[in-house]
């Protein structure tokens, strides 16, 4: 079994089990056998509480016929039985018998008797501005504005916003339900929209330390991008399978896209990112195997677009966020650029293996030595002699891959304790820091020299409790390190001697996001 934070199988499942009518029925179910499966009965009691009471998603995904596809054969019994690698679902197998859980996986992909609609109209009716908002015109504190760093606390659903200097917590406010990746600050690191599982997009304003308002941009999202110029936000999405672009100054919907393959099969969306020098979303598709990209700049290339937003009689940019279909060899669940925007390193969850696509000229061009399910959207890069190096962890074996990006060849298979999640790094720092999420050493953290591709040092701050994800202040001098428990910890350590300078109370604390180097797109962390 694989074990998420502290929480190992069993925690995790008393933590999420509720107790209601389904739970009495399903305890007597197990009582005694043979018994018959009320899969709708089993469903309350083991996986409402992540996947909602309607099976349309809360922290885990919605769990319908549209999110299923494809999972074929036995295998959404196979997850139910053993949980999945790299996520929070835990094993079921002995919580209900192997009929139960066939019948359950079975009833799962049986469809919504209707599904809910969440168009433009509904995005927009969902918004809720603040009316205690006003704006300021300079920021109610006195700290450095390019140094604040945001900590996301996925114990109590809060942000804490630290004062890069000081480490003194300016605010701590509320998000919406399960915060998932990294929030998006806006060009100037002023404003930052942070998104949640269950699609609702929240904008909030770090100078005047209020939340601006909140927007359902999405049943069930994955994350969330922001365009160069600072006026747009694209939100990926599960569910429904669509894209929404929404106006970073109000939150009203500028567009929604349904998300289809050229062939018309509908897709979820795997993640948005924006490629700046391209002025572009890229996004992949994780139903079909084709990159999406959907240009927001006044000049759009004007080769490649997909028929479907060929609008008659209108100028190429005239055409309001034209879109380019690129099909790919494979399909992309997880991916990541080089530093020119030009290059998407890929791979696929089931594969083996990853691909280089060329987005110029949309196409394939290198193949990636990449086994034991590479997690690329936590990768970073680093100037490494004359070339530069790409490093990624694995979510299935004690593996990080460190690749060339000139001749995509891995440069070295660096062993660690274990399966780890996030990377981090700073331009100023000759250290790499890796965390080992799953297993038994997820209570480690490794440093790695950036020039020997050796691990120099294993921290393991709290014996027993999971350390993990990296953040750096502006200057690369200190290092922030979350001890992922529900009272945890922030832990700031002198980046360059790696000792403990300063600790934070925080509840289970998750990602860490530095103004600068987010707006600076610093390599040394994930965009
Ligand atoms: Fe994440 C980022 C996908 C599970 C915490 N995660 C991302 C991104 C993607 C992704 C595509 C980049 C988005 C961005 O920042 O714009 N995550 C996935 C999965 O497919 C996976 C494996 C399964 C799933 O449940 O969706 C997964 N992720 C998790 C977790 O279980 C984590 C550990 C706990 C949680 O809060 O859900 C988790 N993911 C994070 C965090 C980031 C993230 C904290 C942002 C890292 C950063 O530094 O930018």
């Amino acid at each position: 079994t694989q074990h998420i934070g502290s929480l190992d199988n069993k925690t995790m499942k008393t933590l999420t089990k509720k107790t209601t009518w389904g739970a009495a029925l399903s305890a007597l179910m197990l009582i005694g056998s043979p018994v018959l499966a009320d899969p709708e009965a089993l469903y309350q009691e083991n996986c409402a509480s992540c996947h909602g009471e309607n099976r349309l998603g809360g922290t885990g995904p919605a769990l319908i016929p549209e999110t299923l596809k494809r999972m074929r054969g036995p295998k959404v019994a196979n997850v139910i039985t053993e949980g999945r690698t790299a996520t929070q679902m835990p094993a079921f197998a002995e919580d209900m018998t192997a009929d139960q859980i066939t019948e359950l996986a079975a009833w799962l992909k049986t469809p919504l008797d209707e599904l809910p609609a969440w168009g433009e109209e509904q995005i927009n009716a969902s918004r809720e501005m603040n009316p205690d908002y006003v704006q300021v015109d300079a920021p109610v504190w006195s700290s450095d504005p390019m140094n604040i760093t945001l900590a996301v606390e996925t114990g109590d659903h809060h942000v804490s916003v630290l004062d890069g200097d000081t480490f003194d917590v300016l605010d701590r406010f509320p998000t919406p339900f399960a915060v998932h990746g990294g929030p998006k600050f806006d060009p100037k690191g002023r404003f930052v929209f942070i998104m949640s599982r269950d699609g609702w997009v929240q904008k909030y304003d770090i100078y005047a330390l209020k939340e601006v308002g909140r927007v359902r941009a999405g049943l069930n999202s994955r994350n969330i991008a922001m365009s160069a110029d600072g006026k747009w936000l694209a939100v990926a999405n599960y569910l429904p399978n669509t894209l929404t672009i929404l106006s970073t100054e109000d939150l009203t919907v500028a567009t929604v896209r349904e998300v289809k393959g050229k062939d018309g099969t509908p897709s979820r969306v795997s993640a948005v990112y924006q490629a700046p020098p391209r002025e572009s979303f890229v996004l992949a598709l994780k139903d079909v195997p084709e990159i999406w990209e959907i240009f927001y700049g006044k000049n759009p290339p004007q080769f490649g677009f997909a028929h479907d937003w060929r609008t008659e009689g209108l100028a190429h940019t005239d055409i309001p966020f034209p879109l380019r279909k690129i099909t790919t060899p494979d399909y992309l669940d997880d991916f990541f650029f080089d530093q020119t925007y030009e290059y998407v390193m890929g791979a696929s969850r089931s594969g083996e293996g990853g691909q280089v696509i060329d987005l110029v000229i949309g196409q394939k061009v290198a193949d990636l030595d990449l086994p034991g399910m590479p997690h690329l959207g936590s990768g970073i890069t680093w100037k490494y002699g004359d070339t530069t190096v790409m490093a990624t962890p694995h979510l299935k074996d004690g593996t990080i891959s460190v690749i060339d990006m000139k001749t995509w060849e891995t440069v070295k298979r660096i062993e660690t304790m274990g399966p780890g999640f996030f990377m981090r790094s700073h331009e100023n720092s000759r250290y790499v820091w890796a965390d080992v999420f799953f297993g038994p050493n997820r209570d480690k953290m490794h440093v790695i020299d950036k020039e020997t591709l050796e691990i120099i040092k294993t921290l393991a701050p709290v014996p027993g409790a999971t350390v993990a994800h990296v953040e750096f202040t502006k200057d690369g001098k200190y290092a922030l390190v979350s001890v992922w428990e529900d009272d945890g910890e922030v832990l700031v350590y002198d980046a360059e001697t790696l000792e403990i300078v300063k600790r934070l109370s925080m509840r289970k604390p998750s990602g860490k996001y530095n103004v600068w180097n987010k707006i600076t797109f610093s390599e040394g962390t994930s965009h």
